[in-house]
């Protein structure tokens, strides 16, 4: 089965609103590709205005972030039926930044993947090693083990559903890109591993990106990888190159 390409920018904690609106109309005519899904994951508070910049055209909007719970005292949070009613429809869950500087464990991050999927929302799940676990030749174990966990008590129609993306730590804001065949080494595995976990047709819908410096010059060799369906981009995102990436 074909599986549908996914390019999502993340657009980290960058853009005012008013830039976030402006950025959106710089890139209307260049992220135009009825191919594949073209996702904007903004900041909270860029959600509402780029989410109304965006009717009518072939983009999504996500979320980079959200708490478990419907509503309460969790001051400087935002829910998921927020989101949903706001117009989002992917959340990314588990960036290493959100793991790294905001202490999120793998308990929580299982927490929040089951949360999205009860809310309808469609969770981008990011995995991926420190420089140090590839340096030490332990990050495929590593990249198992966090799939595994974050996924415990997913079922199978909901992984069919799920993008996974691959983000190597030591190459995201750095500059350094892995090789397009070191990012096929790893999505591969992941594919083998939900097949291991759920099996051959779940892990043959399952799409999974590659993260980490993806941009106008590399998107092309990653993205011609059988097991690369798409990718989540971080600094080139937030620039025409973008479009460039759609439609690499
Ligand atoms: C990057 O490319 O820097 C990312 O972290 C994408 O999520």
């Amino acid at each position: 089965m074909a599986r549908r390409r996914i390019i999502a920018g993340n657009w980290k904690m960058n853009k005012t609103p008013s830039e976030a609106v402006a950025l959106c109309e710089e890139l209307k005519d260049l992220v135009k590709n009825d191919d594949v899904d073209v996702v904007y994951c903004v900041p909270a508070i860029d959600i509402v205005p780029v989410v109304n910049a965006v009717k009518g055209t072939n983009v999504h909007v996500g979320a980079e972030n959200f708490y478990i719970v419907d509503s309460g005292a969790f001051t400087g949070e935002i829910s998921a039926p927020m989101l949903k009613d706001a117009g989002v429809e992917y959340i990314i869950i588990g960036h290493s930044e959100r793991r790294d500087i905001f202490g999120e464990n793998d308990i929580l991050i299982n927490q929040k993947v089951k949360k999205a999927f009860a809310s309808g929302l469609t969770p981008i799940l990011c995995c991926g090693e420190s420089l140090a676990l590839r340096k030490a030749d332990t990050y495929k174990e590593w990249i198992e083990r966090q799939i595994t966990w974050d996924l415990d008590g997913v079922t199978a129609d909901q992984v069919k559903k799920l993008v996974i993306a691959y983000e190597p730590i030591w190459a995201i804001g750095t500059g350094e890109t892995a090789t397009a065949d070191q990012a096929e080494e790893v999505c591969k595995l992941i594919r083998e591993l939900i097949a291991k976990l759920y099996d051959q047709a779940t892990a043959d819908e399952v799409r999974i990106q590659y993260g980490g410096s993806m941009n106008a010059g590399n998107a092309a060799e990653l993205l011609s990888k059988p097991n690369i369906d798409g990718g989540l981009i971080g600094g080139a995102s937030l620039k025409a190159d973008f479009g460039k990436i759609v439609n690499a």
